[in-house]
């Protein structure tokens, strides 16, 4: 299901977010060092080569709440947009260090004339994020950032289990009114 808000797109899919075929630049929820790891950084590294971290290599250490573009190499995308997350009880402010990270790689896809983004559930895995918190971070600072972009039209969520996918669209359903 698409939501159309305020002349945007919107969606939620259940599945892997190195197999975002039709989006121009996925996100990746990195590490500091922007290489290979497991969960998200793990999936996009290993589809995209190993050029992948040769390209990110230069912006490391990345700090948390900062993001930096990429090309996508072998992944079906133009540009991966590496965003580092905070880690739950570890990096404060976490709700701005989180909510940081979706402003920063919105504007930089903006930044990139990138029409279409997809996002992981940033933090949520090895990060330790509370998943329910996260959400409503995620989708209420898309929410009002979305908007006041030109070029970036649609932002698509890939959350790994069905389960999540649900929260996300209730939410959406929810805050979209
Ligand atoms: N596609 C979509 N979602 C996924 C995938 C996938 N292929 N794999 C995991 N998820 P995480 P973080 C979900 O751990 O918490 C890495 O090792 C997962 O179920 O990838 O920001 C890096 O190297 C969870 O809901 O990211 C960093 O060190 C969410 O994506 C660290 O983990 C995020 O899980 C980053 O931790």
């Amino acid at each position: 299901m698409v939501w159309e808000y305020k002349g945007k797109k919107l969606e939620v899919v259940q599945g892997d977010i190195a197999s975002q075929q039709d989006i121009d630049a996925v996100v990746n929820a990195a590490n500091a060092r922007l290489e290979t790891g497991g969960g998200v950084a793990g999936a996009l590294h290993r589809a995209a080569g190993p050029e992948l971290a040769e390209a990110g290599r230069k912006y490391a250490p990345l700090a948390p709440g900062e993001a930096v573009i990429t090309p996508a190499f072998k992944l079906p995308n133009n540009k991966v947009i590496h965003c580092l997350g905070p880690v739950y009880g570890q990096d404060t402010p976490e709700d701005e260090l989180l909510k940081s990270c979706y402003e920063k790689t919105l504007h930089l896809g903006e930044k990139e004339k990138q029409k279409s983004i997809a996002f992981p559930a940033i933090s949520t895995g090895a990060f330790g994020y509370p998943f329910d918190k996260a959400l409503d971070l995620a989708v209420d600072t898309v929410i009002e950032v979305l908007p006041d972009l030109a070029h970036v039209d649609f932002v698509r969520f890939v959350l790994f289990s069905s389960k999540e996918a649900d929260a996300y669209r209730k939410a959406l359903e929810k805050k979209l009114v």
